[in-house]
């Protein structure tokens, strides 16, 4: 079983897709195991997105992603980083695949509604970095049927 960080960015939340979202990865089987809903600090936003920090877009981002409330979550399961970078489709809504999450919600780059952990050293990263009281432990009874 892995973790892996799922944040809903300020214009998935503005555009009120946030039930749209976890419904996606609810029915996919994924095991919510974290949900906060806050407006990021720069230092936060800063140390997550630390990685693009000499990249030209870094200090648009950082402003958009402290702009508003963002929906911080944490989705457990067999080899979930990769179950949910599926889900979500790749980083140009223009360009991802229809029945991806920005395949079929998102139009731009920079404005696509959503992040998720790419790998495990930076879901264990982000996960500390924005659930620092821990996550919920427990299991979902439906484990059973959604897993052989
Ligand atoms: P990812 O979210 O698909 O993993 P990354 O390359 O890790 O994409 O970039 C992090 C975030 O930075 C993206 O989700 C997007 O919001 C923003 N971003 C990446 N590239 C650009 C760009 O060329 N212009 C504006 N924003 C960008
Ligand atoms: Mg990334």
């Amino acid at each position: 079983m892995q973790t892996t960080y799922i944040m809903i960015k300020p214009d998935g939340v503005q555009r009120g897709l946030v039930g749209e979202i976890i419904t996606r990865f609810e029915n996919k089987g994924l095991r919510l195991v974290g949900l906060r809903q806050l407006i990021p600090s720069s230092k936060v936003a800063e140390e997550h997105y630390a990685i693009h920090k000499d990249r030209p877009f870094y200090s648009g981002l950082i402003k958009f992603i402290t702009s508003g409330p963002v929906v911080a979550m944490a989705w457990t399961g067999v080899e979930a980083i990769k179950v949910a970078r599926n889900i979500i489709g790749p980083t140009n809504g223009r360009e991802a695949s229809p029945g991806t999450i920005r395949g079929d919600l998102a139009m731009d780059i920079g404005h696509n509604i959503i992040h998720g952990s790419d790998g495990e050293e930076t879901a264990k990263f982000e996960l500390e970095l924005w659930f620092p009281n821990g996550l919920s432990e427990w299991r979902r009874d439906a484990e059973s049927q959604i897993y052989e």
